[in-house]
């Protein structure tokens, strides 16, 4: 199985598909391309059929090509091909929950993603928004809503690791760049999700890059 992804530093959906494969030990192998450049462009252009997009995961699928794009898509391929369902809850209604966060945060959150690009390796001011406010505020009531309840099955969002925290990886990897501190139990939340072996060893790689794409350095310098 192939995985072509962004840059470790700034790319929050190839995050997503990594952590996916790499959390539940399935192997693949690892394509990554500089984001913004002519080469990722000319890379991406090789699959018309997909979004031009990374992150992008091609299978065989009894010796077909198999292209699947889109974060939430790529979990739910996994999820359903090679882990017999335990991406999710096995709680009917808890997955239903964990479906509608998980999809809550797939399709909102637009000003977190605006205003605090994710940029693993930098110590930045931004003055927030009002929505950027209310996004966070948001993220505080759910993540600390779902620990209260789910604290006696594990310390993810729904007790065991799932999807949602997948979904949510980025998030925690945004804030510390910024100086954001949560509400205690979403701030311990958000320290147990990039403590993840998986998370750490993104990380650490994002470390080794040095490129820069200047769209995604917002703000100002913390002096
Ligand atoms: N909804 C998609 C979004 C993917 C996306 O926006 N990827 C960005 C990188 S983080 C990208 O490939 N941008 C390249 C471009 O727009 O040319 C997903 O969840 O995978």
């Amino acid at each position: 199985m192939e995985l072509l992804i962004g840059n470790k530093n700034y790319s929050t959906w190839s995050l997503r598909g990594w952590l996916m494969l790499k959390a539940w030990d399935i192997p693949f192998n690892e394509h990554q391309y500089v984001l913004d450049t002519d080469d990722f462009r000319a890379q991406l252009a090789k699959y018309p059929q997909a979004a031009g997009m990374v992150p992008l995961l091609i299978d065989n699928q009894d010796g077909d090509e198999l292209l699947v794009w889109d974060s939430l898509a790529i979990c739910e391929y996994i999820n359903e091909q090679y882990l017999d369902g335990k991406g999710w809850p096995a709680n009917a209604a808890a997955r239903a929950r964990a479906r509608s966060v998980a999809a809550e945060m797939h399709s909102g959150f637009n000003a977190i993603r605006n205003e605090l690009p994710m940029n693993l390796r930098a110590q930045r001011k931004v003055e927030l928004s009002a929505a950027a406010h209310q996004n966070i505020a948001r993220i505080n009531q759910l993540w600390t809503e779902l620990r209260e309840q789910y604290k006696a099955q594990g310390p993810y969002l729904f007790g065991e690791f799932s999807i949602v925290d997948v979904m949510f990886a980025p998030v925690v990897f945004r804030f510390p760049s910024y100086g954001i501190t949560l509400q205690p139990l979403a701030e311990q939340y958000a320290q147990t999700l990039r403590s993840h072996p998986a998370m750490q060893l993104w990380l650490e790689l994002s470390k080794l890059e040095t490129d820069i794409v200047e769209k995604d350095e917002a703000g100002e310098p913390v002096a």
